[in-house]
């Protein structure tokens, strides 16, 4: 292309707007973190065994660096003060879904409970299925954690992590334990399954922190 008929077409684009993404699209490009796709349905991702969980045997023992350790069964947990949360959840596998509605217990309430003593810095959950991630303790009290019982006015799934999950939507969803049975505070950082298998250890979907430990 010779260089007027490049002026040219560059002044086409200019009378065109090329590139320029619409004030209206504006709002969406922000709420979809970069390179993650859109999805309707509810995909179901874990590491192969899914537990069967009745909530009458289902209980959570929490423990580690806190001044109140607790073992806490479905009619304990279901005391504490249930919540609404709507949130978006993002997997690093590339699908994001929005506007998710959650009820559970918000994980303020959970530590207003057992009251981690200052020398808590992370928090090891475990599952049933024997699957774990680690958190800062910072994340796993951000405002919009929840540990969900129910999912669009319903309970959880099986597949989804019944009776009780953690939803964390500010990071990846592998931090989101499903079947959740443990949640020890501990001092020192224990990677978990995937952050053993080459994900990050933090996970923000907003800065890509998907593998290793970049940036
Ligand atoms: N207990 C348990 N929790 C888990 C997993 C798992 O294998 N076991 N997989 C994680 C991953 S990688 C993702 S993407 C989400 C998927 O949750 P979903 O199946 O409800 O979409 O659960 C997370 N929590
Ligand atoms: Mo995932």
């Amino acid at each position: 292309m010779n260089r007027d008929k490049l002026i040219q077409s560059k002044q086409l684009w200019a009378r065109e707007g090329r590139l320029l993404v619409p004030r209206e699209q504006l709002g969406e490009a922000k709420r979809l973190p970069p390179g993650q796709h859109l999805v309707r349905d509810w995909p179901v991702l874990d590491i192969g065994t899914e537990p069967n969980i009745m909530q009458a045997d289902w209980h959570v023992t929490i423990g580690g660096k806190v001044g109140q350790p607790v073992d806490l069964g479905w009619r304990d947990f279901s005391n504490l003060p249930q919540r609404d949360s709507v949130s978006d959840i993002h997997c690093v596998t590339g699908w994001s879904r929005y506007d998710n509605q959650w009820r559970g217990v918000s994980t303020g309430d959970l530590l207003a409970v057992v009251k981690p003593s200052w020398e808590a810095r992370f928090v090891i959950l475990r599952s049933f299925d024997s699957y774990s991630t680690t958190l800062s303790i910072e994340d796993f009290s951000h405002s919009a954690a929840i540990l969900a019982t129910h999912w669009s006015g319903k309970p959880l799934t099986r597949s989804h992590g019944a009776p009780v999950r953690l939803i964390l939507p500010h990071l990846y969803l592998w931090k989101s334990a499903k079947w959740l049975r443990h949640i020890w505070f501990t001092d020192k950082d224990a990677p978990g399954y995937w952050e053993q298998r080459g994900y990050h250890k933090r996970g923000d979907p907003w800065r890509q922190q998907r593998y290793g430990s970049s940036s």
